[in-house]
């Protein structure tokens, strides 16, 4: 396993705990934190002379993990002096996300995230290579291989852009078929490991098509979508990747197309982690993704998660919310409550009787709303259904009198 010394310049717990958990993923050994406040950062290096000696003379073959994202030259010269292999938060995220990416598309997502990252930075790389094979003194030949690498990864990048942008149209043109059938779209949002995917397999009937949850940071990076039921209701529910502090700009860029599924939604379900203290920096973080997608007029319900822990009585509930656990299945009645008074409080009990020969307008009725009950009578067929009145404004001609 590797080991680690990290460099922050808070000392606030909550981004020393967030850099370690990112450490943990990724199978690094924190082996110390090195804290410097800063007023000024050094461009040249980051931090200052005396500290990087400070370092230098505490390292026993770990490498430097800086909390926030390096330049590319930071990273070279920090390589010379330090002689070890100094990279950043940025990189530890990237590294969490290949492990974990499985789609096609995530795969290239993330992919084109990290030779955006690489670019720059290869000439840093071939130092620290350099150094490690004893510090050949053929420079010239690294700055060819450098180019060299340059070129192959620019093409590599055009290449993957444009492999990504054929499968972004597909799942448009998903998208398009799913709204014309006017099925409500839900989305769970939030911080990472608040719980979403344990709420979409909480609500998910079919329990075959479970996705994957687990306490770790990072552990969705597709988007899936789900059928489910509120209150008789058919919906979608579509999980998605989570949310965190200061995400690289690298990576909202690439994952921008999974969030479009955000955008999409009729209701956002942002998914709060209740046990754990600063929890309203996460709602913030989360807020202000939202912004920049522009999804901020989505009507959206707090969901205060894993209140089975017993540790949410600091929390300054915004409304609408509920309180749940996702795990122990506690507050679901609630939350679907609070659903369906969103989505579905236009709707209301139609009964109708169609004539057999307008079969064309039963069939359209019976494949966009929600059908409660057909008998096939002498004289009609008989359809209960729930609808908004403007909906079915073309066919209120059925309706039965009583
Ligand atoms: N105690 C408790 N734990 C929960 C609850 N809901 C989720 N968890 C745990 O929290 C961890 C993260 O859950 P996930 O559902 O994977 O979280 P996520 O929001 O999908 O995380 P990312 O995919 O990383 O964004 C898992 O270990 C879950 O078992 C809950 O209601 N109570
Ligand atoms: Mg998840």
């Amino acid at each position: 396993m590797n080991k680690a010394i990290l460099v922050m310049t808070s000392d606030n717990p909550f981004y020393i705990d967030e850099l370690k958990s990112l450490c943990i993923a990724c199978d690094i050994e924190v082996e110390d934190v090195v804290i410097q406040k800063l007023e000024k950062i050094n461009p040249a290096t980051y931090i200052g002379k005396g500290k990087i000696e400070e370092i230098r003379l505490r390292l026993d073959g770990e490498m430097v993990i800086f909390d926030d994202e390096l330049s590319p030259l930071q990273v070279k010269n920090l390589t010379d002096q330090l002689q070890t292999e100094v990279t950043d938060r940025t990189d530890l995220i990237l590294r969490i996300f290949e492990q974990r990416a499985q789609t096609k598309e995530a795969k290239l997502q993330v992919e084109i995230a990290r030779d955006q990252y690489l670019l720059p930075r290869l000439a840093g790389m071939q130092e620290h290579m350099s150094h490690q094979q004893g510090g050949s003194g053929f420079r010239g030949s690294g700055e060819k291989q450098i180019e060299l690498d340059r070129r192959i990864i620019s093409r590599k990048l055009s290449r993957s852009r444009k492999e990504l942008a054929q499968i972004v149209k597909q799942r448009q043109t998903q998208r398009e078929r799913r709204k014309r059938n006017n099925v409500p779209v839900i989305a769970l949002v939030g911080y990472t490991n608040s719980g979403k995917s344990t709420l979409l397999n909480t609500l998910c009937q079919n329990k075959e098509k479970k996705v994957f949850e687990k306490d770790m940071l990072f552990a969705t990076l597709q988007t899936s979508t789900r059928n489910i039921k509120i209150k008789n209701h058919t919906c979608l529910l579509t999980d998605t990747v989570g949310f965190i502090e200061r995400l690289p700009h690298n990576l909202i860029q690439a994952f921008r197309s999974t969030l479009e599924e955000v955008k999409e939604a009729d209701l956002l379900l942002h998914v709060v982690d209740s046990s754990f203290e600063d929890y309203q920096l996460q709602v913030d973080t989360t807020n202000k993704v939202l912004e920049e997608l522009g999804v901020e007029n989505t009507p959206m319900i707090y969901v205060y998660n894993k209140v089975d822990l017993n540790k949410y009585g600091y929390v300054h509930p915004v409304t609408p919310y509920v309180f749940i656990s996702a795990k122990e299945k506690i507050g679901l009645d609630l939350l679907e409550d609070e659903i369906s008074h969103i989505l579905f409080k236009d709707y209301e009990t139609f009964q109708l009787g169609i004539p057999y020969d307008k079969g064309e307008d039963f069939k359209y009725l019976y494949e966009h709303t929600y059908v409660e009950q057909v008998d096939y009578r002498d004289d009609y067929i008989y359809l209960q259904i729930e609808a908004k009145r403007q909906d079915i404004k073309d066919y209120l001609m059925y309706i039965l009198l009583n």
